[in-house]
């Protein structure tokens, strides 16, 4: 090589190999049950979200971009291994607080991946992916060096006694009773129960702006996934954020959220990492409609929560990085699937060995070329080997093979999402052009002419799902292993009357700012 093509490629190295210079930090932000409509910069018209907006104005906005479940267990599942939630036995349904299964520990989450290449790892947030006895399926047990949150739902205790702020209105609405007080975890210890749901957020923020910090100190890469609980029912916001928004306790709830996304920004910003940051924003799926006007909006998309329609798991999400992401929109295809490929190419890390439904999104983050993904696949909540997949998508047509409503879609005027509409299978499937139908109101082959080009993609997507259902491995259900309150998360290791005596006040260091535990930064 000579010193001419020597200097060119000095210069263009940065472009051509994006991973060879420091691996960047990677921020991924978690919202949930928050609907493809519910953030202003996605159209909402009453929501305030003034740092989403701006990660979205700076950033990748995506309009195609597709959660692995549309309920909440499997989805994370799915965000943190690449794989599709059948394969790690995450289903039917969601996980308990006393489930005796959980994540399997053999499952390579994306934070195992980075913390084998000297990342530094951490989770703050819902985790919803087991507790199991002594912590076993706990964050730490999956890769994050450093964990903060509630394991479960904050809607999986008896909520309804956790006065929101002021302190004597009560959240709206009804918690499951029977079990433990929502537990606040730090690692695998409680450090609070019940925890302050006014409070939680801000703990959030200040561990993991705290976590930010030491990692940017240090000089290491970082991986943080801040998994808030917002904006699950029942919403709650600390005092900063009650009654600010237009859209009532959804809003706030929102709005904290939001707060959270700007004070996290700030925190890259303070640490001067934001150029080696990505961030990236999205949610685990629909909104829970059955909660009124509190559950949340999946704009023009069909239904919610629960259901297979585009409402149950087409989602917001962005993607920002000043440095390298060019800010602009796009209707390519993806899912978080696509995250751990994605991540761990740009870390410069060889995929783990197992079988991954993802694929690398670099060509779409830095425009350089077409989504890798050009299907998605929609599995209901309770998936099944018989029936396989209830929908594909393939390109710009979807075709449903099944359909069935949700009661996590209930209220809206569209019978179709409500839960007592039962399992319909599809024959011959309804099918989409989600282009000029993204709503899924026209049935392209309900009467009239059908175009070749119409009869062609059914025939490509009976293709994919054959294909798709054939080659597709079930994992043993962990939901299937059941639930003993004994494994429910207790404050008192000696507790002989559980629930009732899982009670106990905060720790020292979660009593006043910056509510950060010794160890977060050595
Ligand atoms: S979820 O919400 O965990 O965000 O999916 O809190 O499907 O029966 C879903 N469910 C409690 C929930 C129960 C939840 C269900
Ligand atoms: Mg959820």
């Amino acid at each position: 090589m000579g010193p001419g093509a020597l200097l060119l490629l000095l210069l263009l190295w940065p472009l051509l190999a994006p991973a060879a210079g420091r691996p960047p930090n990677v921020l991924l932000l978690l919202a949930d049950d928050l609907g493809f409509g519910d953030v202003g910069a996605f159209g909402h018209p009453s929501s305030a979200t003034p740092n989403l907006d701006r990660l979205a104005a700076g950033g990748l906005r995506f309009t195609s971009f597709y959660s692995s479940s549309p309920v909440c267990s499997p989805s994370r599942a799915a965000l943190l291994t690449g794989r599709y939630q059948t394969r790690s036995g995450i289903y039917p349904g969601v996980l308990y607080p006393g489930s005796r299964g959980g994540l399997p520990p053999s499952e390579v989450t994306v934070a195992e991946v980075l913390k084998a290449q000297g990342y530094a790892t951490a989770m703050v947030g819902k985790w919803h992916l087991g507790v199991g006895p002594n912590g076993t399926f706990l964050p730490p047990h999956q890769g994050f060096d450093h964990y903060l949150g509630v394991p479960y739902s904050h809607d999986q205790g008896p909520c309804q006694n956790i006065t929101c702020f002021p302190p004597d209105t009560r959240c709206f609405g009804r918690c499951d009773q029977g079990v433990v007080l929502t537990p606040l975890l730090w690692n695998l210890s409680v450090v609070e129960q019940p925890v302050s749901f006014p409070l939680l957020e801000s703990r959030y923020v200040a561990f993991a702006r705290e976590f930010i910090a030491a990692c940017a100190r240090r000089q290491q890469p970082f991986f943080l996934y801040y998994a808030s609980h917002h904006t699950h029912y029942p919403q709650f916001a600390g005092q900063e954020y009650t009654r600010q928004s237009l859209r009532g306790p959804f809003g706030d709830a929102l709005l904290e959220l939001d707060g959270s996304v700007g004070r996290l920004l700030g925190a890259l910003r303070d640490s001067r990492v934001l150029d080696d940051t990505l961030v990236f924003f999205t949610s685990d799926n629909g909104p829970e409609t059955m909660r009124m006007s509190r559950g949340g909006s999946s704009g023009l998309l069909k239904c919610g929560k629960g259901t297979t329609y585009e409402g149950g798991v087409r989602v917001p999400a962005i993607a920002y990085w000043p440095a390298r992401i060019a800010p602009g929109v796009t209707h390519e295809l993806a899912s978080t699937l696509d995250i751990l490929p994605t991540v761990v190419a740009l870390a410069g890390v060889p995929l783990p060995n197992v079988t991954l439904d993802g694929f690398n999104l670099s060509p779409v983050l830095f425009g350089s070329g077409k989504s890798p993904r050009q299907a998605m696949f929609y599995y209901p909540p309770d998936p099944n080997p018989q029936l396989g997949v209830f929908a594909v998508r393939y390109g710009k047509y979807k075709a449903h093979f099944y359909t069935q409503g949700s009661f996590l879609s209930d209220t809206t005027p569209d019978q179709a999402c409500h839960g007592l509409t039962p399992l319909v299978p599809q024959e011959p499937p309804l099918l989409h052009d989600l282009d000029v139908d993204p709503a899924e109101n026209y049935n392209l082959l309900s009467g009239g002419e059908v175009a070749p080009e119409v009869l062609a993609a059914l025939k490509e997507l009976r293709l994919q799902k054959a294909t798709f259902d054939g080659l597709m491995t079930f994992g043993e259900s962990q939901q299937g292993r059941g639930k003993d309150s004994a494994l429910e998360p207790c404050c008192a290791p000696r507790c002989q009357s559980k629930p009732s005596c899982c009670h106990c006040p905060p720790s020292s260091w979660l009593r006043q700012p910056p509510f950060s535990p010794p160890g977060i930064s050595p």
